[in-house]
Order: C-alpha cells, then structure tokens, then sequence
C-alpha cells in the first residue's frame, strides 16, 4: 500500500488509450461511457455533423488564404480540429453562453456567425464583429486562458440566475499550464459552478509540445481540482458530441463543472505568421492525417450506404458558396480612420487611454503624406 500518486501515462503517445466511438477508419465501436449520449444520433444527424466540418474546414482554408493575399493580418488555423469544436458546439443550446479562444472558428460558426464574423477582427476592423449577446458567445480570447475565469464567473451567475444554463470555456494544452485556468477550476469546483472546461489538446502551444508542460494527461488534472473529467479522441466527431451532452447534463443538474480533454492535432502552423516546419516533424502530421477527423465521418456514412456523390457534391457547394460570402465581407469591409482603433474598448475615457491615442496620433503624423513623399523622390 502506497500513499504516493505517480503520473503513469505519457501525453503525447497515449492516443489510443481515449473513449471514442469512431476509429480512424471510420468503424462505430462501442464505448460503455459514451454510447448511452448520443443514440439519437442518425444518419441525417450524421450527415449534418459532416456538413457542419466541411464548411468549417472551408471557412478556415479560405481565411489562410485572404491572409496570405494581404487582405487579413493574421490567421489561426484550426484544421483539424473540426470534430472537437463541431462536436462540442453542436452539444449546446442556444441559452448557453461560450467563451471561445482565438481558434475557435468552427465553434463560432455553430453558434451562429455570419461570415464576416470570422473575418472583420483579423482584418484589424472590428474588435469583435458579433455581438456576443446575440449569439451567447463572448469575443475570441487571446489572453492565454483568462475566458476559463470569465466563463466561472458567468456560471456563478447563472447559479444565481437559478436556470439551467451553462457557461462553457473553450482553452488550449498550452494554455492547461496557466494561472487563470487552475484559478477557474478552484472557484469552479468551490462553487459547484455550472460550467465546462473545454481543453484542446493540439499537441502544441505553438512550438511548445504539449510532453514538456503535461508528464501526465490533462484531463487527469481535473480530478485533483475535484471535478470530473473525461478524455476523448478529438477527432472523433461522435465522442466529442457525446462528451460535451455527459458534461453539460453534470451542469444542469446541479453537479457542477465537468472537464473535456480533446485530443486532436494543429495541422497547420500556429498562425499564419508561423512556420511549423522548423519545429516539428513531416511524419508527424502525416500521421495525423490518417485520423482525419472529416474522413472517418466520410466513410462510416459510406459503409452505411448514406453518402453518395451528390450529397458530396452538395456540401462542397454549400462550403464553396460560404467561402465566397466570407471573401466577399472581407474585400468589401470599409477601413477605417487607424485611431478609432481605441474607441470602444473602455466604456468610460480614462488618462491610459488618453495617453495611447496621443501617442498612437502622433505616430501616424510622423508619415509623410503621399504627396510630399513624391515630390521628395522627383528632387
Ligand atoms: C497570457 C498570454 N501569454 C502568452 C500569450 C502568447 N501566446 C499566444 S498563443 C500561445 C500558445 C497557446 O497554446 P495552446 O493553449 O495550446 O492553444 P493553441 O494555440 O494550440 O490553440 C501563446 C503562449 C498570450 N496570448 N497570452
Ligand atoms: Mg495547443
């Protein structure tokens, strides 16, 4: 009998030791956890989750490529992590309220964005280009993790409230390490908070991989904060869906905060602004490749007899006619005078505020004008 506790799995190469009910060759097994969370789930619900994914993956590949053509500053790609944000998102009701980091496309579009959503704020034009209380969904976080206390905080209120509502917080691996997220999970569990912890474990936080800040699985943490926690494949779109429905009944029930580990992958750069190959290996992401998170939807539908060529042909149509609309919002987006870039962010003047739109004026004034500039280089 011993009385120490010693971290037994390495987080980076436990894959397979994950609750999922699709494979990655899109086989259904059966998983004593989840099943009893998703028998509603057909084939037209299947279908739609497919959908859901194909037009995310289109939204995120053309937001690389507005950038990449100048006409956005940055992009956080989420491709492969379709199944984890689809999944998740498509467990909530429209009631509830998110709190989604900066990679969150696909969970924002299932809240219900327009397209020039996910394009205005990495546009620099809007500092969020939804209103948050129309869509229950607060703007994408890039402080590291602080949406975990801001998502506590909304759940205590809703205790409050007395409703049945929860607050979820969508959070990074990298971000697993950070103050704010264990600060949430104390108050969290302290308070029996209605609110799940979403955590994506892409494997990386930017270039950090997630073996040098987890030496045990994340989800393993969330006990020790006692609150009950599950890992899942996060490119299994099923077991996530599963997941977030036994995560958020815990929440209205009164049961408090619930935790999800999705293990998935980042198959693209941090952000357009960085290059992966200088840090990780080829071999690698092909072999995150193989568990496609769209694929395996793709062929359990065929195995089924559900998926035919026009119903392929169809979506593709749909995610094409989605990527025009979120091309054409952010093209036609009218740029606005640099300074108003503070406007908005306080609701009442203050002297920081003052200070920086000095200063940030008196910058754009050290521009010589256009014209000036000519009649220098004619000299
Ligand atoms: C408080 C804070 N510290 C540092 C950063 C810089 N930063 C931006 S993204 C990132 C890594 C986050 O990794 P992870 O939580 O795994 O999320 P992912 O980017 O993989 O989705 C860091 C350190 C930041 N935005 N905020
Ligand atoms: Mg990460």
């Amino acid at each position: 009998m011993t009385h120490t506790l010693t971290p037994t799995a390495d987080p980076a190469t436990e894959i397979d030791d994950i609750a999922r009910l699709l494979t990655p060759a899109g086989e259904r097994i059966a998983d004593p956890d989840l099943d009893r969370w998703v028998k509603d789930v057909d084939a037209a619900a299947l279908r739609d989750l497919y959908r859901d994914m194909v037009l995310v993956r289109r939204i995120d590949t053309e937001g690389v490529a507005l950038q990449r053509q100048g006409q956005l500053a940055l992009w956080p790609p989420c491709q492969g992590q379709e199944a984890t944000q689809i999944g998740t998102a498509r467990a909530l009701r429209a009631d509830d309220f998110v709190f989604p980091s900066y990679r969150e496309t696909g969970v924002v579009y299932a809240r219900g964005a327009r397209p020039a959503d996910f394009v205005l704020a990495w546009r620099g034009e809007e500092h969020s280009t939804y209103n948050p209380y129309e869509i229950n969904t607060a703007t994408q976080q890039i402080i590291i993790g602080a949406q975990t206390l801001h998502a506590v905080g909304y759940a205590m209120g809703i205790q409050r409230d007395g409703t049945d509502q929860a607050a979820v917080s969508y959070f990074g691996d990298g971000a697993s390490s950070q103050g704010d997220v264990n600060e949430a999970m104390v108050f969290a569990s302290s308070f029996r908070a209605p609110t799940v912890f979403v955590c994506t474990n892409n494997h990386w936080a930017i270039s950090e991989p997630v073996a040098v800040q987890a030496k045990f699985p994340i989800a393993g943490r969330a006990p020790g904060f006692g609150i009950p926690s599950m890992r899942v494949d996060g490119n299994d779109v099923l077991a996530c869906l599963a997941a977030m429905r036994w995560a958020l009944d815990n929440a209205r029930r009164g049961n408090g905060p619930a935790f999800i580990e999705a293990v998935t992958y980042r198959m693209g750069p941090h952000t357009t602004s960085d290059d992966p190959t200088r840090y990780r290996d080829k071999e690698e992401v092909e072999s995150w490749r193989r568990r496609d998170p769209i694929a395996r939807v793709e062929a359990l539908l065929r195995a089924e007899g559900e998926f035919d060529d026009a119903f392929e042909a169809a979506v593709a149509a749909d995610a094409d006619a989605l990527a025009a609309e979120v091309r054409a919002a952010a093209m036609g987006a009218v740029t606005r005078e640099p300074l108003t870039v503070l406007d908005n962010v306080y609701a009442e003047p203050h002297a920081g505020l003052d200070e920086q739109r000095a200063w940030f004026g008196a910058y754009l004034d050290g521009f010589a004008p256009a014209e000036a500039a000519t009649v220098g280089e004619a000299r």
